[in-house]
């Protein structure tokens, strides 16, 4: 069922509407895709309810989450730098941005994250048990909500999306992104508000994400931000109950344009609670090569993109910075 969310946004067709939201329990399938590619098509962005991710599952990960988070920092430190995987503190990607957050960057594979463990938790068996419950479960719901997207779009191998993201050799990563509030034990700190304009402290900033699905839930503090075509930054009500899902580029490549990722970000303007969003990438192996699929091309709609691997579009997105167009590069021109 679509409800519309309190906070009205407007679209391309600049109707005010709200923040789609797709009950997976309710209507028939068809109806189901129907609306997933709607929202998709509109937003690149909607909420899913009764997901079907266990409420313990959930709990699990964010105290954990909160646990390692709350460590001084040397001990955080021997967790990282987090590149490829592991903990970093405000720097993002290798090009100079910068946000105000930490964060836990962790390879969807048990062998990979049963390494990075080890240098987070002093229960490094129950660490690993815990994260990959979670991305066993999201993995699910991404690869559901992939199946409508091919039920939707008439595409006649219904699961070829998901079939990227259930390939063993996924690329998929799982991110924790703490953001401190601004006062965080010191209560002077209040009178110096780091806000550079309109209180506008910029956790992470503006961009889309590279992979073909995300799916992202946080605690009940707000900060996410998604803009759509007018420009207009709207912010998205936190539910800790429930999952956000993003279109990313991949899945705009495929779609030959059909969807479009979308731009989010996420400010960091809580006073006294911090927010921490988990947020699951679901990715292609390194080797699939990604291409417009042919269904999605016609005389009238001619391939958008050049084929590309996911190991090639990575690489060349760790060489642009955090608000870059990347898919512009791999535009036919
Ligand atoms: C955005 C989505 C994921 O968080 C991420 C980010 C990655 C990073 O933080 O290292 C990137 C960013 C993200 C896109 C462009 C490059 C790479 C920082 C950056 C400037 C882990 C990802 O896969 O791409």
């Amino acid at each position: 069922m679509v409800v519309p969310s309190p906070s009205p946004m407007r679209t391309k067709k600049t109707k005010a509407v709200g923040i789609p939201t797709i009950d997976l329990s309710t209507y028939n399938r068809s109806k189901l895709a129907e609306l997933v590619v709607e929202a998709c098509e509109e937003y690149g962005f909607f909420k899913v309810v009764n997901h079907g991710v266990p409420k313990e599952v959930i709990a699990r990960i964010e105290e954990e989450g909160f646990d390692f988070f709350a460590k001084p920092a040397a001990e955080k430190q021997r967790a990282g730098p987090a590149s490829p995987f592991g903990y970093g503190s405000k720097n993002i990607g290798r090009n100079g941005d910068m946000g105000e957050l930490e964060y836990l960057l962790l390879q969807s594979n048990p062998l990979s994250i049963s390494e990075t463990s080890n240098a987070v938790s002093n229960d490094p068996t129950k660490f690993s048990c815990v994260v990959n419950d979670y991305i066993e479960a999201v993995k699910e719901l991404a690869c559901e909500v992939l199946d409508l997207v091919g039920e939707g779009l008439w595409v006649s191998d219904k699961s070829v999306f998901s079939g990227f993201i259930r390939d063993v050799q996924s690329d998929s990563i799982l991110r924790l992104n703490h953001y401190p509030p601004l006062v965080d034990k010191d209560p002077s700190a209040k009178l110096a508000h780091p806000c550079a304009n309109n209180n506008t402290r910029i956790g992470f900033g503006e961009h889309s994400d590279p992979q073909i699905l995300t799916i992202l839930r946080s605690n009940d503090v707000g900060g996410l931000q998604i803009s759509l075509y007018d420009g207009l930054w709207v912010p998205v009500p936190p539910d800790s109950n429930e999952f956000f899902v993003m279109v990313g580029d991949v899945l705009q490549a495929l779609t030959n344009g059909r969807f479009q990722s979308v731009r989010h970000r996420a400010l960091a303007n809580s006073v006294t609670k911090p927010r921490m969003s988990m947020v699951y990438f679901g990715a292609p192996s390194l080797n699939a090569w990604i291409s417009p699929l042919p269904e999605m091309v016609s005389p009238q709609k001619p391939s958008l993109y050049k084929p590309f691997t996911w190991g090639q579009y990575k690489k060349a997105a760790y060489t642009t910075r955090l608000g870059d167009s990347r898919l512009d590069n791999f535009k036919i021109t």
